[in-house]
């Protein structure tokens, strides 16, 4: 049986108003209904897909009169709302997800098998919705999630990409992209809304008046425009009323064709604007930590919050003739730079549209703003050309000019002949070229700014942004990520849950820090067996999956060693390699020096411009193919999982005995792989490094295996000058590796394949890879000896369980709601 075979938790069977029964024979009627109806098929003709359709229908139809009665309560109750401006939201499949939060898991499971489908062959059909690219994009998930079951008013915009992060195929070991085609079969959770449609302009110039008033007025003028589509996807709570909305915009022409072109003959010609404007929201650009700087990506930027801050000014005057309570209903959080466009939007929309005084709208637009930084690497920064705002958004550079002049004077009487600090502040970055810095106007513009861990939050006030938090220290805050316990440990590892519950009550899946109460049972030896048995089923299940996806076949009496995350060099892969590679030598000249077998798996997108994470990947099938080869005599495999994605990792958490989070200490801004691995029972091998330094804290040190350099003592050796080639020459086992892949041995039809890799680790390590090897190395040995005691490890891994609470997105969430969204739960009622 896979794991979603497993039983879930139920809900007792309710019915709601319209009459629709969460029971299976209500159920199975709205099924086969939709069969009909929905998809014009007999159930005899119906495909697999007609079937998963109906079934998510089914589903919607039961979530649409919590849905009509979340909005109606917002609205009658006037509350505070929260809005997540994301350009990611990487959700993955919701059929599964939807059914455990309605409670209606079981009945689904009964009623398709009364119809003679079973329901986790079903659950397969969806495929995953991965509008976004990595962290920042599940973070945004995790808190829909989060919101809805804490019943706080909140809702998220974005866009509604056509195609999402890319389908990953291993070619020849190497990486190939697809074009990711989610929605070619229809897509039956959202329902467009062509009535809220926002028009959004382009280009054109600034006219500037003087008004009736006798005050200077600013038109914007001219340019094209392009029409913002909303579309809506409900965010079902956890066993409550609550059903929040994810509105995802997508861009329309504002004519479908140019009549006269069309007349006259020229039908190529006739479409070429609808084609232009529909490009915005055609495909996510597939870059995590990293700014590419293209303008169509500044487009889909300013479309998506144009439309969102349109939508939010909309509904708050459906309530209220003025704004001097905005900043009292509306709360917009900035899902980092991506939406920093905002700040200015709000003041262009206030002061030129409603006719506000600067100075009022300011400070509307400052008690408004919250903004979440989640990484600290400066090719990550955006930074936008002047020239293009000046062409794209003519009124939106003069705003910024405007708001970067008084915010400079501030800077200026508060540090008095300190030149170079304004320069460092500056909205504008001068130079060869002039650039608008995008968290420079996100800080400026906001009353909150946060970083996503404690060691990330600290290093912004220490160095990112120092200038900043020096002047107002008391915006800045830190908000550790969390993850949603609900998708993360109740969906994926049904096993464990149940386990848990067996133990401990269902009350964790709402209340993560009830896990603690498993502290006691760890002490429990008929507890430990029974979590070492679980681990191993939801291994055996792994095997099988990556068998039949890979043909490898891993052996489940291995360490199932783990790194699964964006490729990145600063996440240092690489790293992980070279180990493979010196352990793989070492095995062959003597066996026995083989603590534990040992299965080392790996799943990672790169971004299809990297080219030295591309390199990586092929790297990783290159040692795979040759340590698989004799796994007989070493013990070591390695399997490198193609198209790593939300429903790939729901498979490979679960199994997983050891979690890679072996990124350079100061690079990784908090992480949250690392959270879902801890929860489901994984030893962390890591750096100190972003959320990794909490949860040790959480756990302990004899629970968690630390390696490598601090963030301090990176700093500190880049400043002496580190030398990567004096590791090389101390280290023999790290030069062997080394020497091996320089020799082309993991690469036979061209020997000099891995070279790029190789300098950039002998010229520069930027991420300290050799520095740390011999750490990594020391440590690795440990946790093999740690394995061979299954009994104390397994201690180790339910103390990691049961110290997980902290990391739940339910606590994170509230911290957001307490102290920068002022927001209140608002239950709705059944
Ligand atoms: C990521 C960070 O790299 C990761 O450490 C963090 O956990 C996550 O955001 C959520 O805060 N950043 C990105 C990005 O995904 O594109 O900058």
């Amino acid at each position: 049986a896979s794991a979603s075979q497993q039983p879930r938790p139920a809900q007792p069977a309710t019915t709601d108003d319209s009459g629709l029964g969460h029971d299976a024979a209500s159920l199975r009627r709205s099924f086969l209904d939709h069969v009909r109806y929905s998809r014009g098929k007999n159930y005899e003709s119906s495909t697999p897909h007609d079937r998963f359709m109906a079934l998510s229908l089914a589903v919607r139809d039961r979530l649409a009169d919590r849905w009509v009665k979340t909005s109606r309560t917002y609205y009658e109750k006037d509350v505070k709302r929260a809005y997540y401006l994301s350009a990611e939201y990487l959700l993955g499949r919701a059929l599964g997800n939807n059914l455990l939060n309605l409670g209606m898991y079981e009945a689904a499971a009964e009623s398709m098998q009364e119809v003679g489908v079973d329901l986790t062959n079903l659950l397969e059909m969806e495929p995953d919705a991965g509008l976004g690219n990595g962290g920042l994009g599940r973070l945004a998930a995790c808190f829909m999630e989060s919101l809805a079951t804490l019943a706080y008013p909140g809702m998220g915009y974005g866009i509604r990409y056509e195609f999402g992060i890319f389908t990953q195929d291993i070619v020849d070991g190497y990486q190939v992209e697809r074009a990711d085609e989610w929605l070619k079969f229809g897509n039956p959770w959202e329902i467009v809304r062509p009535e809220k449609a926002v028009p959004v302009r382009f280009f054109g110039r600034v006219e500037h008046h003087q008004g009736p008033d006798g005050r200077p007025v600013a038109r914007w003028v001219g340019g094209k425009t392009v029409v913002g589509v909303p579309y809506d996807t409900p965010i079902a709570g956890y066993h409550n009323n609550t059903v929040n909305t994810l509105r995802l915009w997508q861009a329309r022409a504002s004519e479908e064709f140019d009549l006269l072109l069309f007349n006259a003959g020229d039908y190529e010609r006739s479409v070429v604007e609808k084609n232009d404007s529909e490009v915005i929201s055609k495909v996510l650009y597939p870059n995590d930590a990293f700014q590419a700087g293209k303008e169509l990506r500044l487009k889909q930027q300013y479309f998506f919050v144009a439309c969102s801050i349109a939508d939010i000014v909309r509904r708050y005057l459906k309530n209220h003739t003025d704004f001097k309570d905005f900043s009292r209903k509306a709360a917009i959080q900035l899902n980092d730079t991506h939406p920093a466009i905002g700040v200015a939007e709000l003041m262009r929309v206030l002061v030129d549209e409603k006719r506000l005084l600067w100075d009022e709208a300011w400070t509307i637009t400052q008690e408004t703003f919250g903004y979440t930084n989640h990484t600290l690497l400066a090719e990550a920064m955006e930074k936008w050309p002047a020239t293009l705002f000046e062409r794209l958004l003519p009124r939106h550079l003069e705003i910024i000019y405007e708001i970067n002049s008084r915010f400079l004077r501030q800077v200026q009487i508060r540090y008095p002949y300190d030149q170079e600090k304004m320069q460092r502040m500056s909205l504008v970055e001068e130079g060869a070229e002039k650039k608008i810095r995008m968290a420079h106007l996100a800080v400026v513009g906001s009353h909150s700014v946060n970083g996503v861990a404690a060691l990330h939050t600290d290093l912004l006030r220490r160095d990112v942004l120092t200038d900043f938090a020096s002047m107002n220290p008391e915006r800045f805050n830190n908000k550790t990520n969390g993850v949603t316990p609900r998708r993360w440990l109740a969906w994926c590892n049904p096993r464990l849950s149940k386990l848990i519950t067996s133990r401990i009550g269902e009350g964790w899946v709402t209340d993560l820090d009830k896990l603690t109460k498993l502290e006691a049972h760890a002490e429990d030896p008929e507890f430990r067996k029974a979590f070492r048995e679980v681990k191993r089923a939801n291994k055996e299940d792994l095997a099988r999956h990556i068998r039949d996806l890979r043909w490898v076949q891993l052996n489940p009496d291995a360490i199932f060693d783990v790194q699964i995350k964006r490729l990145h060099e600063y996440k240092r892969q690489l790293l992980n390699a070279l180990h493979i590679v010196a352990l793989w030598m070492k095995a062959r000249r003597d066996p026995s020096t083989i603590i534990h077998p040992r299965a080392f798996i790996f799943g990672a997108k790169a971004a299809p411009g990297y080219h030295l994470a591309k390199l990586t990947i092929r790297l990783i099938n290159g040692i795979a193919e040759v340590v698989n080869s004799d796994a007989g005599t070493t013990g070591l495999q390695v399997v490198f999982a193609p198209n790593y994605r939300v429903s790939l990792a729901e498979r490979i958490i679960p199994a997983a005995d050891v979690s890679e989070q072996i990124s350079t200490a100061g690079m990784e801004a908090s992480g949250t792989g690392n959270m879902k691995l801890m929860l489901n029972g994984a030893l962390t091998l890591g750096t100190l490094d972003g959320a990794n330094v909490e949860i040790r804290d959480a756990v302990g040190d004899e629970n968690f295996f630390l390696f490598g350099l601090t963030a301090d003592e990176v700093i500190a050796r880049k400043r002496e000058g580190y030398r990567p080639r004096d590791e090389y020459n101390q280290h023999q086992e790290l030069r062997e590796a080394l020497d091996l892949i320089s020799t082309g041995f993991f690469s036979p039809e061209d020997k000099h394949l891995f070279k790029p890799l190789v300098d950039s680790l002998l010229e520069e390590d930027r991420y300290l890879m050799l520095a740390d090897f011999p750490s990594y190395m020391a440590k690795q040995e440990d946790v093999a000896h740690a394995y061979k005691d299954a009994d104390a490890w397994a201690r180790k891994c339910i103390i990691n369980v049961a110290r997980g609470g902290i990391f739940s997105s339910d606590r994170t969430i509230k911290q957001y709601a307490e102290e920068i969204w002022r927001i209140q739960q608002t239950p709705v009622d059944p």
